[in-house]
């Protein structure tokens, strides 16, 4: 335990705010407030000033379980757990090939966990069956980057630039309620005369804050976007020397648009004809404006061409590139940035690299000691991935998820978790999917360890360790080392987070990502610094994997089934970030101490001839319309004082009293409808199953519309009820629309 106060960041989102963590009078710590961190400035909202409780042992798990021949879980020793899992995962590789063993991740793991997850996944178990959670989360606003800038990170610029620019468009974002402190970037940005609106269903407490609230109907971003972009055109509003001198494909996008005549965007999208005026001169007029998505817009099944549209819009008046101006996607989970870039993605490799792309193969298998023909290929995303449980993949690895409660069709995949042979699951808690686990190991957390995240702006953060973890409790790393071990590698997984932070330098190194001028000292000294910061890591070999990469069971191995690497079973996989990414900034020199980045693309975009690629793209429906039997739209999202899955809130007191249960919340005329008053049970029923809560009231959602927080397991969870309806770049599922019907339900 430190003497004094410990900085370091939250446990929860992608704001990471800045937190002093000192000694508690009776043991444990206390969250003290701490200035310095520019991003919060001491601001914490209640899951971070409350974070503490996560630490004590009434909560946290103590001792791995393992599943008893009576069925249940029950304490055993962290030998027994780790040889149970080896044993399990060894099985599967010998019986079914390698790609029989899954791994699934977690946004929330540090930087140094997710790049070792995926190395493990690719040279332990030699599979390619590996994904995270991050795919239901920001992976739609990645591939519309990707595509138009030909870099994906969060923000380009720091949130600081916000108060200063003329106009934000912010899109199915409630970050009045998932990132509190962030409001008031935005509450300057007005009091700085500059003008906010608010795209969402729902008048939720940001777009309170709004000069303008659009409140489309769930689904209809697309058409919305196209929309302001035929009126941008028709009023002449187009910044024609900026689309001549920094992009490609103009001509096609713009006649694209041009059949969204407002009439019939008024029509789909149910924003009127005069209010879609009314922003396009908000967002036009000013020198400076910026368009920000999150959740709503992107978790659809057409997610990453919205966000094309939106980013066309910003494109075609001139805005990505220039000072206090452009496109951004506010990332969600505490390293929602960091965990897409160093390889636990399906198709990806360190440093944001591309596992079919040769010379990162070459460059990755170069750090990590084996041979690159080694390296699987891309596997499936993560509902696919979650789909193929107990057919194909017949063993999962799982940290830092709770998919029985978070993963869209939630009840199907806790069949296809159950239907395994065996799960592992390294958590915290005993989450609802570690309980269906066959053994489960109690790891260290947040404030019970180092580790470095990387916030929604890029800017990479030193989580510093600030107590002990309890006795019976490892780290992430220390797992994947024993493990591998146990399986034949016995170099290559160090249990100190230093030291994998700098083998993950010189993974990324010269890749999109580039963290290899980072070092935990700048982390400590800069309070972070932004990627890319190409520099000069410590020169190779450092580490090396043992020499026979997969280990003592290759030979099983390579008999494997082939049906795994079959272009149908890996789906459209390869399409899951198109295209490539080229490395910016590739120019500045390793030598010298680089600043970091925190604006992109100011002299050009990191596409190959540096200008920007308008994307051509037309509206399209959601995979489920209403009709006359599910006549409903249900949207889901988020409540401020429940974090995901609640894994970790719902065990905090004073959280849970304020966010004590699910709800269902809608308009005045549809409760009427249905004849329930506030606070009734009412049954919303979609093709996927059945959900029970307490209906809330509100004026401020559409009539046609109902939303669901998904916080809860049991009766109440919104995903029993969720489309997986698959966007077909990015793999995202369709969480923000499906149709349902609600029934009254007689209470007891
Ligand atoms: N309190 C809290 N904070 C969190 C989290 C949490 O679970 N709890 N999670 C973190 C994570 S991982 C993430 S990803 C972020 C998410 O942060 P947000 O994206 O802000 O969260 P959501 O509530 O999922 O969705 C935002 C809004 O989208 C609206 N919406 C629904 N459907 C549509 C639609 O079709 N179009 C538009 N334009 N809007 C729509 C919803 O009404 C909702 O108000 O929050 C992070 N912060
Ligand atoms: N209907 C609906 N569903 C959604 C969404 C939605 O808007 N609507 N949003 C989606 C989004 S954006 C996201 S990000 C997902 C998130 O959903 P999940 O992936 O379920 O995320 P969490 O609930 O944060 O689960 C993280 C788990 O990891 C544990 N954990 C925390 N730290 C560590 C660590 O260091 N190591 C290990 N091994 N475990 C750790 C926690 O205790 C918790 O059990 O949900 C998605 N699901
Ligand atoms: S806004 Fe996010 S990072 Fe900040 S205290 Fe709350 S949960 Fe933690
Ligand atoms: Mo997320």
């Amino acid at each position: 335990m430190h003497a004094t106060a410990t900085p370091t960041h939250c446990p929860y989102c992608a704001l990471q705010c800045g937190m002093n963590l000192a000694p508690a009078p009776g043991g444990g710590v206390d969250v003290v407030e701490r200035a310095d961190f520019p991003v919060n400035r001491g601001a914490l909202c209640g899951k971070g000033r409350t974070a503490p409780a996560l630490l004590s042992p009434s909560v946290r798990l103590t001792s791995p379980l393992v599943r008893s021949a009576a069925g249940e879980l029950v304490p055993a020793s962290w030998d027994e757990a780790l040889d149970r899992i080896a044993g399990a995962l060894s099985a599967a590789r010998a019986e079914h090939g390698p790609d029989a063993c899954g791994v699934f991740g977690g946004g929330g793991l540090t930087n140094e966990k997710a790049y070792a997850l995926g190395k493990f996944a690719r040279i332990v178990l030699g599979t390619s069956q590996i994904d995270y959670n991050g795919r239901f989360c920001m992976s739609s606003a990645a591939a519309g980057g990707m595509k138009a800038f030909g870099l994906d990170r969060g923000l380009p610029f720091p949130l600081e630039d916000i108060p200063k620019t003329g106009c934000v468009i912010l899109v199915g974002s409630n970050l009045a309620e998932t990132m509190p402190p962030a409001l008031r970037y935005f509450t300057e940005l007005r009091e700085n005369g500059g003008r906010l609106i608010v795209v969402d269903p729902r008048r939720t407490r940001t777009a309170e804050q709004a000069d303008l609230h659009l409140a489309p109907r769930p689904g209809t971003d697309l058409a919305l976007a196209l929309g302001l972009l035929h009126l941008v055109v028709a009023e002449g509003r187009t910044d024609e020397a900026y689309i001549e001198e920094r992009t490609e494909g103009w001509a096609e996008a713009r006649a694209a648009a041009m059949a969204h005549w407002p009439e019939y965007v008024e029509r789909i999208t149910g924003v009127s004809v005069p209010q879609l005026r009314e922003a396009v001169r908000m967002f036009c007029e000013p020198e400076h404006a910026m368009v920000l998505t999150a959740r709503g817009p992107e978790q659809q099944a057409k997610g990453t061409d919205t966000v094309s549209a939106w980013i066309n819009l910003c494109l075609a008046t001139g805005r990505p590139g220039r000072p206090l101006s452009g496109y951004g996607c506010l990332t969600g989970q505490g390293n929602g940035q960091g965990g897409r870039e160093h390889g636990q993605k399906a198709d990806q490799l360190p440093g944001y690299r591309k596992l079919t792309d040769p010379e990162a193969r070459r460059h990755v298998a170069e750090v990590w000691g084996v041979d690159p023909d080694s390296l699987p290929g891309p596997g499936r995303s993560a509902y696919e991935l979650l789909d193929a449980l107990g057919r194909d993949v017949r063993t999962l690895l799982l940290m830092g998820s709770n998919p029985v409660v978070s993963a869209p069709r939630a009840a199907h995949v806790e069949e296809r978790l159950r239907s395994l042979d065996f799960l592992a699951v390294c958590d915290v808690v005993l989450s609802e999917t570690a309980a269906l686990a066959d053994v489960v190991l109690p790891v260290t957390q947040w404030a019970e360890e180092t580790g470095t995240t990387t916030n929604l702006e890029g800017r990479v953060l030193l989580r510093r360790q600030a107590i002990t973890p309890p006795e019976g409790v490892r780290s992430d790393l220390h797992v994947m080392h024993e493990l591998a071990d146990r399986l034949g590698v016995e170099k290559g997984f160090p249990t100190d987070p230093e030291e994998v932070f700098e083998e993950l330098r010189r993974a990324s190194a010269g890749g999109p990502a580039d963290y290899s001028g980072i070092t935990y000292r700048r982390l400590a000294e800069e309070n972070g610094v932004f990627w890319p910061c190409p520099g000069d890591p410590v020169p190779l070999p450092l580490v090396a994997a043992s020499p026979d990469p997969k280990g003592p069971d290759a030979a099983e191995a390579t008999d494997a089934p082939e049906a795994m690497d079959a272009p149908e079973a890996m789906g459209d996989s390869k399409a899951l970030d198109e295209p490539e990414a080229r490395v910016p900034h590739a120019s500045q020199t390793p030598q010298g101490v680089h600043p970091g980045s925190p604006r992109l693309f100011l002299d050009r975009f990191a596409t190959d001839d540096g200008r920007a690629r308008f994307v051509a793209v037309s509206y399209r429906d959601a995979d489920e319309e209403p009709d006359a039997e599910y006549p409903v739209l249900l949207t889901t999202g988020r409540v401020v004082a429940q974090y995901q899955s609640g894994a970790q809130t719902r065990r905090v007191d004073e959280l849970n009293a304020a966010a004590p249960g699910p709800f269902v919340e809608m308009h005045p005329r549809l409760a009427e409808r249905l004849g329930a008053a506030d606070g009734d049970a009412v049954a919303v029923v979609s093709r996927r199953g059945r959900a029970v809560a307490p209906a809330r009231i509100s004026t401020g959602i559409r009539p046609d519309t109902v939303f669901m927080p998904f916080h809860w397991p049991g009766e109440g969870r919104a995903n029993t009820l969720t489309n997986p309806a698959l966007d077909p770049t990015s793999r995202m599922p369709e969480f923000k629309v499906c149709a349902v019907r609600l029934e009254t339900v007689s209470q007891p």
